[in-house]
């Protein structure tokens, strides 16, 4: 990973005084100090979202926004919706988020759709269907910012609710996680969290070609194994899923096994 990213948010929690009181020397100095000095500090929660009415707006209003500009960052909140007939879009629009309609099918594709709309400097996500814990956001971001890392990822397992995951779906993830950890080395307890916080640069170095649910594991591998980038893997509270389910877990999971292997061989 470049380190010019590290450098770039290297002032986080200094007093911003300190920055005017420095001398100039250059004109390149006093560039790099007028960007600090205007830099303000925003976090965008991208959050995809299909026929989820039960939950959006309980997903939504759980977010710390309050504590997160307290912490000095801006919010904003993108809902990502591929034509949910359920009114999802409305819901998540009346709880003050703004809602992007993206026309093309699938996870991975309403996360390119929100990650490029997203005008935060971090990027946050997290499922629409209430299982992943909104209020440990900033919890993450310290921890980001605090170890300088790139990139946090979750793991669902370690206080996960006992009815959150079928025994199949552990298990799957254990495959899933274990071929990761022989074709990549990379040593991920939860391949398939889907809750990350990012430093929005780090999508510049990224090739990620799934638009369906493949696109949770290949962020990861593109940010740990291709970008060598600075991260962490944060224990996190998962529940069980609130409103009906969407998907299908053994197309998704052999789907996802493909993917992983494909990409060892081409990226
Ligand atoms: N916009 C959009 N969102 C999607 C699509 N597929 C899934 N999602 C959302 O992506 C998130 C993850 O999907 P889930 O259905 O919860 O997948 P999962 O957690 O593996 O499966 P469950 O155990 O059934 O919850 C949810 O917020 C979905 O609403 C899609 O095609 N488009
Ligand atoms: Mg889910």
């Amino acid at each position: 990973m470049k380190r010019n990213l590290a450098s770039t948010y290297g002032d986080y929690g200094k007093p911003r005084e300190v920055i005017g009181h420095e001398k100039v020397t250059s004109v390149e100095t006093r560039n790099t100090q007028a960007r600090k000095r205007k830099q303000v500090r925003t976090l965008s929660v991208v959050i995809p979202a299909i026929n989820e009415e039960a939950t959006i707006e309980r997903v939504v209003k759980a977010i710390p926004t309050d504590e997160l500009n307290e912490m000095g960052f801006g919010v904003q909140i993108l809902v990502v919706d591929n034509g949910s007939n359920d009114g999802t879009g409305e819901l998540a629009r009346k709880v003050g988020a703004e809602v992007i309609l993206e026309p093309i099918q699938g996870y991975g594709r309403a996360y390119k759709s929100g990650f490029a709309q997203a005008s935060g400097d971090l990027i946050a996500t997290a499922d629409a269907d209430l299982t992943y814990p909104m209020e440990d956001i900033p919890k993450l971001v310290k921890l980001l910012i605090d170890e300088d890392l790139d990139f946090v990822t979750t793991n669902r397992f370690v206080y996960m609710d006992p009815d959150a995951m079928s025994f199949r779906n552990i298990f799957g993830n254990a495959i899933l996680n274990l071929v990761t950890r022989l074709l990549y080395r990379i040593d991920l307890k939860d391949s398939q969290s889907g809750m990350w916080l990012f430093r929005k640069d780090l999508l510049d170095g990224m090739i990620c070609r799934s638009d369906g649910m493949a696109f949770s594991q290949e962020l990861k591998l593109e940010a740990i194994h291709f970008c060598n980038c600075r991260w962490r893997e944060a224990p996190i509270k998962y529940s069980a899923r609130v409103g009906q389910i969407n998907l299908s877990g053994w197309r998704d999971g052999f789907g996802n096994l493909l993917a992983l292997i494909r990409k060892r061989f081409v990226r």
